[in-house]
């Protein structure tokens, strides 16, 4: 079948296990308004078309230098236009967010602006000692649109954020980990973003959907609320018949055991 995108590289895996690559490296992978639509399609589409975990992979030196600043120039959008595109990049974030197939980005070099938005909607984050981050909006006379205010803020803090936004600061490293902005420093971030994607996609799939859907909701939701739609989750994902081989293991011993270092 050949893939409608141009801006994707998608290669689906026989485990489910699927590599999505941002491929525009010789524009340091920008997002332009089609590779924003390209995404909402594959993000949409990714579980139903049985998609168990996804790696999102960039080509080139960079993960993604965020907005593309040229076509921006050169489209001279209105505020409506903006707002709209805007929209857009919020639908395939969210997509990506609350799909329900857990997403693992394997970053490198620059993963700036917009693209640290893209990165931030992700599930996981593996980095290698050349990935930096930074959010470039304030030198450029522009804000954040793609959701940074949101996810970006929750996982560095407001006053972090606005720091990055206001001075150019660059995060890198494990400054970057401890910080929250990735999870893993490791020398092959993509090596180790497709282990980590092979190991859940042996997770049952409704447990995989509720753990990269239903988390996200509930930081929505009250605390009481949220409470309430875990016990709702629970009851659904912890009763599936699926489980049950896995609960038996356990209790026959065959199952594997939680250890240190494993
Ligand atoms: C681009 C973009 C881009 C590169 N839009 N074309 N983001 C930024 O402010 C980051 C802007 N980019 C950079 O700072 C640098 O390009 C990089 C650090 C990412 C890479 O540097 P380098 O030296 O490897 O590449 P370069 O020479 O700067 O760029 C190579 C080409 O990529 C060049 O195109 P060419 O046709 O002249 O060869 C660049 O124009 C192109 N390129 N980055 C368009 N971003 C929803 S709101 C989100 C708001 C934001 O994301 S603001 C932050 C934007």
């Amino acid at each position: 079948m050949a893939d409608q995108y141009q801006n994707l590289l998608v290669d689906r895996q026989e485990d489910g296990v699927w590599i999505v690559t941002l491929n525009r490296p010789d524009k340091r992978n920008a997002l332009n308004a089609d590779t924003v639509e390209e995404l909402v399609t594959l993000f949409s589409g990714a579980m139903g078309q049985g998609a168990r975990a996804i790696v999102l992979a960039a080509a080139g030196d960079h993960f993604c230098a965020g907005l593309d600043l040229v076509e921006h120039h050169r489209a001279d959008r209105s505020p409506a236009e903006f707002w709209q595109l805007c929209l857009r990049w919020h639908e395939a974030f969210n997509k990506m967010e609350y799909g329900g197939v857990p997403v693992i980005a394997a970053l490198k070099g620059a993963v700036v602006g917009g693209g640290l938005e893209l990165a931030s909607a992700a599930h996981i984050r593996v980095a290698d000692a050349g990935t930096y981050f930074a959010l470039p909006e304030g030198q450029r006379g522009l804000f954040t649109g793609g959701g940074a205010t949101i996810r970006v803020a929750d996982l560095v803090g407001k006053a972090r954020m606005i720091d990055m936004m206001l001075t150019g600061r660059v995060y890198q490293g494990q400054d970057a980990v401890d910080l929250g902005l990735a999870q893993y420093l490791v020398e092959d971030s993509f090596a180790h973003a497709l282990a980590l994607a092979r190991r859940c996609a042996e997770n049952l799939p409704l447990t995989n959907f509720a753990i990269c859907s239903a988390i996200s909701h509930m930081q929505n939701m009250s605390a009481l609320d949220a409470a309430y739609a875990e016990a709702c989750v629970a009851g659904v994902v912890n009763t599936q018949p699926e489980a049950r081989a896995r609960l038996q293991a356990f209790a026959d011993k065959s199952g594997a055991r939680i250890r240190p270092n494993s």
